[in-house]
C-alpha cells in the first residue's frame, strides 16, 4: 500500500457540515472537480460506447500516467479528497483508503427504469443498492460521484438517493433489478413510506453520500443523452480485507 499526506487548509465549521452526513442524506459540492481533470476523463470515456461497456478503472488506466499515483492525480482526485475532507473525516477518519477497485469512470443511458431493471448483471445504469458488501456490512464508508455532464437528474441520467436512514447492509446489489420490487415494498413495510430525491449536478458536482445509503441511477428514455461519472469509495485502512485487490492508496489528511 501507498501512503500519502494531504495538506488542506481547515474551513470554518468543517466539523459541523460532516457530522449531517447520516444515511439517507446527502452534501452536493459544486465544481469540485476542476476542469483540467474533467477533460482528461472526458477523453477516456469515449471509450465507453454502448451499454454493455466495462467502466474504466482509473488506477489501471495508462493514458492517465505510469502509476496510481499519477493516474489519481490526473484524474482530480486529490481536489476532490480536499474539498470531501470534512465529510470523509467525520465518518472514516484523518487515515483513509481509496479502494482501487471502486475508483471508476461510468458511463449511464437514458433508458427506462424497467429497461435498467432488465439489465441484471450490467455495467452502466444500477437499480437500488448500499456500495457495501457482506463482508464490509455496516462499516464506515464514503461514497463520491462526480458528474461530468450538466442536468445530470434532468437532461441526462442522475441518481436517486433513498431519503430513509438504515444502519445495516441489506445485501442488494445494483444489478439485482428483479429483486428491486421486493426490497421497495420491504422498506415501505419497515419505514412506511419510499421517499427519493434526484439531485441537481453539473459538470464538475460532486454528490458526497454514507455508504450505507441507498441509491440507484435515475434514468428514463426522454433524457436526452447519456451521463458520464467518476465514483470514488473510501474506507478506514483497517477495513481493506473485507474488499478484494490489496494495492489500495491510503491517504492522511494534515
Ligand atoms: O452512476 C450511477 O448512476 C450509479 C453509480 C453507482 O451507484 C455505483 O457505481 O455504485
Ligand atoms: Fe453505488
Amino acid at each position: 500500500m501507498i501512503e500519502y499526506e494531504l495538506k488542506s487548509i481547515p474551513m470554518a465549521g468543517e466539523e459541523q457540515l460532516g457530522q449531517k452526513l447520516g444515511t439517507g442524506k446527502y452534501a452536493i459540492i459544486k465544481k469540485a472537480l476542476p476542469e483540467a481533470n474533467i477533460k482528461q476523463l472526458r477523453k477516456l470515456s469515449r471509450n465507453l460506447i454502448g451499454i454493455n461497456s466495462r467502466p474504466v478503472y482509473i488506477a489501471h488506466e495508462r493514458m492517465l500516467g505510469n502509476n496510481m499515483s499519477e493516474r489519481y492525480s490526473n484524474a482530480g482526485i486529490p481536489s476532490v479528497l480536499k474539498t470531501g475532507k470534512p465529510w470523509i473525516q467525520a465518518i472514516i477518519g484523518k487515515k483513509c483508503l481509496i479502494l482501487t477497485n471502486k475508483v471508476l469512470l461510468r458511463r449511464t443511458w437514458p433508458i427506462s427504469e424497467s429497461r435498467a431493471r432488465n439489465l441484471q448483471h450490467n455495467a452502466s445504469n444500477l437499480t437500488w443498492h448500499q456500495d457495501s458488501n457482506h463482508k464490509h456490512g455496516d462499516k464506515p464508508m464514503v461514497v463520491m460521484m462526480i458528474s461530468l455532464n450538466d442536468g445530470a437528474g434532468s437532461r441526462c441520467p442522475g441518481l436517486s438517493i433513498l431519503k430513509s436512514p438504515t444502519n445495516y447492509f441489506h445485501g442488494v446489489f445494483g444489478y439485482e433489478g428483479n429483486r428491486v420490487e421486493e426490497f421497495e415494498q420491504a422498506m415501505l413495510d419497515q419505514q412506511g413510506s419510499f421517499k427519493t430525491e434526484i439531485p441537481d449536478l453539473n459538470s464538475g458536482d460532486m454528490l458526497i453520500f454514507n455508504g450505507l445509503t441507498f441509491h440507484r441511477t435515475f434514468s428514463h428514455d426522454s433524457m436526452k443523452s447519456h451521463r458520464d461519472a467518476l465514483l470514488i469509495r473510501i474506507i478506514k485502512p483497517e477495513d481493506a480485507e473485507n474488499f478484494p485487490d490489496n494495492s489500495h492508496m491510503i491517504i492522511k489528511f494534515s
